[in-house]
């Protein structure tokens, strides 16, 4: 069997986030997903995810398209996750571009495009605008 594995943060779910996860599924027979801790997040984002990880791992846990989640801990402990996972291909949003080419030896690696327009940070100010 294939393995895909994926990471994101996940907060405030949105269907970005849902269509990025279906079509990396797509790629493979089982879907693992690294959903990165809220300390990670802050030092990468520099602010609080709205949702803790438990709430957003609970989230990710419970769609159809995924067999397994984990808290990504450190961006640093990427391949570590590969070869824990026993990952074939690692899907990452066209964001990050070129950042984990480096995994090149490990497991395929694939930039799949963003959904446009819809972002975590323009929903939390769409909202607070009312
Ligand atoms: N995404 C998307 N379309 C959007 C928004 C997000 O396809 N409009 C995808 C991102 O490309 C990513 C996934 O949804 O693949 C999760 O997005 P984020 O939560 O923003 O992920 P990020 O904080 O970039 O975390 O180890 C890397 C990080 O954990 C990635």
């Amino acid at each position: 069997p294939r393995t895909v594995i994926t990471f994101g943060t996940y907060d405030v779910f949105h269907v970005g986030h849902l269509r990025m996860i279906e079509r990396a599924a797509a790629m493979g027979d089982r879907l693992v997903v690294g959903v990165s801790a809220d300390a990670l997040n802050l030092s990468k984002k520099g602010r609080e995810p709205v949702f803790t990880q438990a709430e957003r791992l609970e989230i990710v846990a419970a769609l159809k398209v995924v067999d397994e989640v984990f808290i990504e801990e450190s961006l640093e402990l990427k391949r570590h996750y590969i070869e824990q996972h026993a990952a074939d291909v690692l899907v990452m949003g066209d964001d990050w571009k070129g950042r984990f080419d480096e995994f090149a030896d490990a497991c395929e690696v694939v930039y799949l495009p963003r959904t446009p327009a819809i972002s975590t940070t323009a929903l939390i100010e769409k909202i607070s605008a009312g």
